[in-house]
């Protein structure tokens, strides 16, 4: 196979999020912790914990422009967010922290952006958004444990960017292609 060729065939597991600035992520790596007691299970590395926005998954790394074109010029303003209380879901042993009330301007961003790959013919999960960031996987979801009351989270989001997701050595590595502010 030619170089080009090989180029070419290369695949992409691409998502889009809010990543946490450093403060942001050192409380919720502290709220990690405090689950982890709980429930057990394998912490999300702080330095990948985020929140998805659409999840693009496996694509041609010849659509990465296309992609990357998508995010451009979206009329969003920041907005707050505030992660207020911790949950387990069973069918998928996925232990992570929730909003009670989902900024109309989140929303509104991941509407603008399935617009978007739509428009492009990109394909992307559309399975219902719920806005969530994952702190355990593998954890013991069983309702006899309560969730444990965490002081409330204040995220502002101002920017969003692209991650492309691969694994080295059986762990998450998430490279940041773009990055683009809000409002
Ligand atoms: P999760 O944390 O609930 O698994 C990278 O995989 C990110 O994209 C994760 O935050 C993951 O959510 C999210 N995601 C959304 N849909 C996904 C899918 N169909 N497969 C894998 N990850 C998905």
């Amino acid at each position: 196979m030619s170089d080009q060729q090989n180029v070419s065939a290369q695949r992409l597991r691409l998502f889009f999020a809010l990543w946490p600035d450093s403060p942001v992520r050192a409380e919720l790596d502290a709220a990690a912790e405090k689950l982890h007691t709980l429930r057990g299970g394998r912490r999300t590395r702080a330095d990948t914990i985020h929140l998805t926005l659409v999840f693009i998954g496996e694509i041609a790394s010849e659509r990465l422009g296309d992609v990357l074109a998508a995010a451009e010029g979206l009329a969003v303003p920041k907005f707050d967010l505030l992660f207020d209380h911790a949950d387990c879901w069973r069918h998928n042993r996925v232990a992570h922290l929730g909003v009670s009330r989902t900024p109309p301007a989140l929303s509104e961003l991941v509407r603008q952006l399935e617009a978007r790959l739509d428009a492009a013919a990109i394909p992307f999960d559309r399975r219902p958004y719920v806005p969530h960031i994952t702190l355990l996987r593998k954890a013991d979801c069983s309702a006899e444990k309560t969730n444990p009351a965490l002081a409330p989270i204040r995220w502002l989001a101002r920017d969003l960017v692209l991650v492309n997701s691969s694994l080295r050595s059986g762990e998450a590595l998430y490279k940041q292609l773009g990055r683009w502010p809000l409002l």
